[in-house]
């Protein structure tokens, strides 16, 4: 690996894999047994099924595959393959109890890191080469650990958990233009050097991409409330005939969460209703939403290329940068990441965080979404599994980039591809939009 010696490394990697257990640890911890057995939501796991899913991926990678080990209990691998068994029929299966499954998850974790401190890191083979079965495991962790938070989101009573708020926006975010230019020609998308990028990343390849202009903050609140009150969801010429489908089989007029008390729009956000704010990025909103949005603002999504390209293409050397603000690894001045907040910051803040162009807030607050199919980049390789990315690629699944406040550093970078169905709105997706440039 260039220039990382192997004990850097092997710090690195005890760290993502600490990190992620103590998310766990708070996202399983606030809530009794009977809750951690509960199915919430028919869209997401009982949170128990997540714990042991969590254990039983690790041990599947780092136990068996690297270190060669014999399966700990063979008999609940069925239980906590996600293929085996779709999230609405998770909750009657023979699942650990609370405390077993804490238990398993501990005694892998345990010998995981014995493993991380013998095993060679360079040299032997590509899955543990720069430490990528550790990392991959890491941002496995990570994930499941937003997907538990979408669970806590979806979870009725009283709140449960608590963060300080984000920063504000700067003072001079309402000077700030619109939107940005991104000149027309190729750029790199994707990464070939990245050690911890997932499958679907790679390899860096060349795009050319037509000039465009894309919003430099992502819409808020009080721009997606100019098109409720426009009558947006009672227009079918704004909607894809699906997502117009959709408003009428489910009676939509606002995000997720949204309710209307008189003439106020309040929301719920962990457990607390309060009115909607007005400054902050619109969040819980479908491919479908954000769609009908951008043709009511007479503009569109960007492509998941135009938002690389705006995310990481720097002009003055026409290099891609790992993140927006350049290849530092991010800080809390950078971007609202890693569930430190519990909500997505006020739009305009994080001005460290801009892209070379001056684009805001692209990494953290919202998972934003994309005009595009999740596909594969041209080279594509399927790596360690099937499972991660190739079986969803097609025309089913959008893509959406840059992460949400409830994702960790490990599982975010500029290269970072998430999908979703066009319906699904109970993850914490936002959007910014775009428009064609007039070629000069
Ligand atoms: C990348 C978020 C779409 O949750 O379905 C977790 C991540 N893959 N375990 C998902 C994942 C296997 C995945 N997403
Ligand atoms: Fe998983």
């Amino acid at each position: 690996a260039p220039g990382v010696d192997p004990d850097t490394l092997r710090e690195r990697a005890v760290d993502a894999l600490l990190t992620a257990r103590e998310r766990t640890r708070i996202l399983t911890d606030c809530v009794d047994e009977r809750e951690l057995a509960a199915q919430h939501s028919p869209l997401m796991s009982p949170l128990v099924w997540d714990l042991a899913h969590i254990g039983n991926q690790e041990e599947l990678w780092l136990l068996r595959a690297v270190a060669g080990q014999e399966a700990l209990r063979p008999e609940i691998d069925s239980v906590y393959d996600a293929f085996e068994h779709p999230r609405a029929e998770r909750p009657s299966l023979p699942l650990l109890g609370p405390d077993e499954a804490r238990s398993y998850a501990a005694d892998v974790r345990k010998r995981a890191l014995d493993v991380l401190h013998t095993a060679p890191l360079f040299g032997a083979g590509p899955l543990v080469e720069d430490g990528f079965a550790f990392g991959m495991v890491a941002q496995h962790e990570q994930q499941h650990d937003e997907t538990m938070l979408i669970t806590h989101q979806l979870r009725s009573g009283p709140a449960v958990l608590t963060a300080p708020e984000p920063p504000p926006a700067v003072p001079d975010a309402a000077l700030l233009p619109a939107e940005v230019l991104v000149e027309g020609g190729p750029f790199t998308m994707g990464t070939s050097t990245e050690p911890w990028a997932l499958d679907n990343e790679r390899p860096a390849h060349h795009r050319f991409v037509p000039s465009f202009f894309i919003d430099t903050l992502p819409v808020s609140n009080g721009s997606y409330l100019r098109f409720i009150e426009d009558g947006g969801y009672e227009e079918p010429r704004w909607w894809h005939p699906e997502g117009w489908a959709q408003v009428l089989r489910h009676g939509l007029r606002a995000p997720l969460f949204w309710r209307r008390e008189g003439t106020t729009w309040m929301r719920r956000q962990f457990g607390v209703v309060e009115p909607v704010p007005q400054a902050e990025p619109v969040l819980h909103v479908s491919w479908y939403e954000a769609e009908a949005y951008a043709a009511w603002a007479g503009r569109r999504l960007p492509t998941e290329a135009e938002w690389e390209k705006a995310a990481r293409h720097d002009p003055a050397t026409g290099r891609s940068l790992r993140y927006p603000w350049g290849d530092a690894d991010p800080t809390p001045e950078h971007a609202n990441l890693g569930q430190r907040h519990l909500r997505p910051a006020p739009v305009g803040a994080y001005p460290r965080g801009a892209s070379p162009l001056g684009v805001r807030q692209l990494i953290g607050d919202v998972w934003e979404w994309t005009s595009s199919d999740f596909l594969p980049y041209p080279g594509f390789r399927a790596f360690p599994y099937r499972e991660y990315s190739e079986v969803f690629f097609g025309t089913s699944y959008k893509v959406l980039r840059g992460g949400s406040f409830a994702v960790d550093p490990v599982a975010c970078r500029g290269t970072f591809r998430n999908w979703d169905l066009p319906i699904r709105r109970q993850i914490f997706s936002g959007f910014r939009t775009a428009r064609d440039a007039e070629p000069v």
